[in-house]
This record gives structure tokens, C-alpha cells and sequence, in this order.
């Protein structure tokens, strides 16, 4: 069994923001490595084989069939969420491609009786975890532009947790 999750990676410019960002941040926490830093789209927790076959296999095939779309997201609040105990910075799913994303990866999670989501969307990508409060900071705008989706293997290691991509799958541009 692997811990999976479908995820959104930023591209270099948008990681050196956002490492800008974490260094500025003071307060008790832990700072998520520059390489785990991610945007999920549906935490899928434990997956066997089988089923990480039969999710690859539907991606491809939606991926295929120009079904994944490409999107636009401003990542422009940071917030203290208490229960998880992380600082992230979030946006709003306002583009129809991004909100499709979204639903397409939860409907495949649910096809497959793996984990779904129990909250609405709220796209975010934690900075800090074990946050204890909010700094008070003026948090900068991030447009983060979505072109490939990304499965990811959650591997707890000796340096700490891990975040492999194990397969990505484009996403397209939807027809003017
Ligand atoms: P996050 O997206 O708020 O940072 C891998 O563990 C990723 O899946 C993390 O980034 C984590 O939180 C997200 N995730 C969503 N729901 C989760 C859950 N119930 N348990 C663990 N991680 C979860």
C-alpha cells in the first residue's frame, strides 16, 4: 500500500515566491521543504496497486481525450487553519477548468473507494506545518498556472516526509 495524493506542482519562478515568502514567516512551525510545496487536488491516502493502476489508466485515458483542463488560480490570502495546524496561502477555485479538475479527481477517488475530500475546495498550498498562529504580513499574489497533474507518493524517510512524483498527465487548453 502507498500513500498517493493528485497534486499541482509550481514552476521555479513561482517556487522562489514562495520560499521568499516562508522566509519571512516567523513564529514556531516547520517550514515545508522548497521540493515538497504542492497544490492538492484530491488526498487519496492508502492505494494499492491495483487501484493506483486503475487511476493511472482513467488519467491517461481522460488526458487522452483533451478531458484535464489547463487553469488559472491567484493564491493571494495567507491563513492560520487551526484543526491541521498549518499556515497556507490560498485562493478561490473561480476558473471552471480548475473546478472541473477538482471534480474529476474526486469522482475518480470515489469510483475507486479511496479517501474524498471532506471539505469544499479551497485551493491552497501549505507553507508551514504545526503553526501555531497567523504573522502579521502582507502576503503576495500568486498566479499559479496549471499544465500537468501530478501523482504523488507520500514516503516517510529518515530526513522526513517525502514527496515523489510517480506519473503526471498534461492538462489542455480548453477550445477558444
Ligand atoms: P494540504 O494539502 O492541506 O497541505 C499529502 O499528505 C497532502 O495531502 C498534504 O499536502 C495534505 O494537506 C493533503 N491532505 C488532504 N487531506 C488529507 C488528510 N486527510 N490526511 C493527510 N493529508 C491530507
Amino acid at each position: 500500500m502507498k500513500r498517493l495524493f493528485l497534486a499541482i506542482a509550481p514552476d521555479a519562478a513561482q517556487l522562489e515566491q514562495l520560499t521568499q515568502l516562508q522566509a519571512s514567516l516567523d513564529g514556531e512551525g516547520r517550514l515545508v521543504p522548497r521540493d515538497n510545496l504542492h497544490m492538492t487536488l484530491a488526498f487519496l491516502g492508502q492505494c494499492s496497486e491495483a487501484q493506483q493502476e486503475a487511476l493511472s489508466e482513467s488519467l491517461a485515458r481522460l488526458a487522452h481525450q483533451r478531458r484535464l483542463p489547463t487553469f488559472e488560480v491567484t493564491l493571494n490570502t495567507l491563513e492560520h487553519w487551526v484543526k491541521p495546524k498549518i499556515l497556507c496561502l490560498k485562493g478561490a477555485a473561480r476558473d471552471p477548468g480548475l473546478i472541473s479538475l477538482f471534480n474529476q479527481c474526486q469522482r475518480l477517488a470515489q469510483q475507486l473507494g479511496l479517501h474524498t475530500s471532506e471539505h469544499s475546495f479551497t485551493p491552497h498550498i501549505t507553507l508551514m506545518r504545526k503553526a501555531k498562529m497567523l504573522p502579521e504580513l502582507k502576503a503576495p499574489s500568486l498566479s499559479l498556472s496549471g499544465h500537468a497533474l501530478h501523482l504523488y507518493h507520500s514516503q516517510s524517510s529518515e530526513q522526513g516526509v517525502l514527496y515523489k512524483v510517480l506519473a503526471s498527465w498534461p492538462l489542455t487548453a480548453p477550445k477558444a
